[in-house]
């Protein structure tokens, strides 16, 4: 297991140096954030982040994500030119040393909340979704205000974004999606690339738009759409466990065991009713999620792959990106770890 932090950048309030503060850190997650989706990343801006990382004993080898282009998840003819340059964007990674390459592929919007700074009993402020709230935004006035998305549409743009997906449900995203993997797939082997989709999040359609990666059974048709090692998934226990009938650590050991998972996002979250969840503490006394659980799948499929704390609170005092605070993530992390050790020692001891 590679322990991971994700960092966003020289804006990035979590400074390169904090994160190497954090006890059993070892890879930085990030991405060029300045290119928009659909053009190639320069060479130089990879490798500023490569050397940045490495003046703080870091290792930039995992990257979140590269975004897939509206227009090869719609099918448009405009997707060869543009799968073409997501291929380039593998080499370039490849070349400058990453492993693993986590993406999406949700329609229009990428991860989403009611309230991102839900104001918990003890005074800390976490991330909550409530269906009903969620429901009743209208995407096309401008309603909603959501972390996980490129707010650079401007309201017609996202009207017609939004005509667009009328005619994509559920059957056309899986061959869209068949279309991009058979394409990035066969240059992700030979760069020695893995891809890592990350589940939709939450996990069931929005607004209308189809979500696929769901649940177990279509994580085992997305799996077979390629069958290679290289088309893989980034287990995300927050995004998936919203759903009571996932059973993540189920997962973790059934996809683990395969080969086909290079990422984790390891968090905890609270059902608070049917389709309603708050974000919580990664201890598993938090929330609804056993942790030592899922970190013992882990331990017992031998992940050597990258995980990392996901969304934290915002506590003692800090302020900051939603969900990506240095402190309650700092604590994940070497809860995390120190999960692992505990797991990894009393193996050891019976063996
Ligand atoms: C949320 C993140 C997601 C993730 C993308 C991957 O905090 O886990 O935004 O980065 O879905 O493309």
């Amino acid at each position: 297991m590679k322990m991971s932090f994700r960092w966003y950048g020289d804006n990035d309030p979590v400074t390169l140096e904090y994160i190497s503060q954090i006890p059993g850190m070892r890879s930085v997650v990030s991405a060029v954030y300045s290119v928009p989706p659909g053009e190639v990343w320069p060479e130089e801006a990879i490798n500023d982040i490569k050397t940045k990382c490495e003046a703080h004993g870091l290792v930039f080898d995992i990257v979140e994500s590269v975004p897939v282009h509206e227009d090869i998840k719609l099918g448009k003819p405009t997707r060869d030119k543009l799968i073409d340059v997501y291929c380039e964007n593998i080499r370039r990674l490849g070349k400058a040393g990453i492993k693993v390459i986590c993406y999406n592929f949700m329609p229009v919007f990428d991860w989403l909340r009611s309230d991102l700074s839900y104001k918990n009993e003890d005074g800390s402020t976490s991330l909550v979704y409530r269906d009903a709230t969620v429901l009743s935004l209208d995407p096309r006035k401008g309603d909603l205000s959501l972390p996980g998305w490129d707010s650079s549409y401007t309201k017609e743009g996202l009207d017609a974004l939004l005509n667009e997906y009328k005619d994509v449900d559920e059957e056309k995203l899986w061959e869209n999606m068949k279309y991009f993997l058979e394409k990035i797939i066969p240059v992700c082997e030979e760069c020695d690339v893995k891809m890592a989709i990350h589940p939709d999040d939450p996990p069931w359609g929005i607004f209308g738009l189809p979500r696929v990666i769901t649940n177990e059974e279509n994580l085992d048709r997305f799996l077979k759409l390629v069958d290679s090692p290289y088309n893989g998934l980034t287990l995300c226990t927050g995004s998936l466990g919203v759903n009571p009938d996932n059973d993540t650590a189920a997962m973790i050991r059934k996809y683990g065991k395969m080969g086909r998972i290079h990422f984790v996002h390891a968090r905890n979250i609270k059902h608070v009713g049917e389709r309603d969840f708050n974000e919580t503490a990664h201890k598993t006394e938090c929330g609804s999620l056993d942790m030592y659980d899922i970190v013992k799948a882990m331990h017992e499929v031998g992940f050597e792959g990258y995980l990392r704390p996901d969304h934290g609170r915002m506590i003692w005092g800090e302020e900051g990106r939603p969900g990506y605070g240095l402190y309650d993530r700092a604590l994940g992390a070497v809860y995390l770890n120190g999960l692992w050790e505990a797991i990894d020692r009393a193996e050891k001891l019976r063996s």
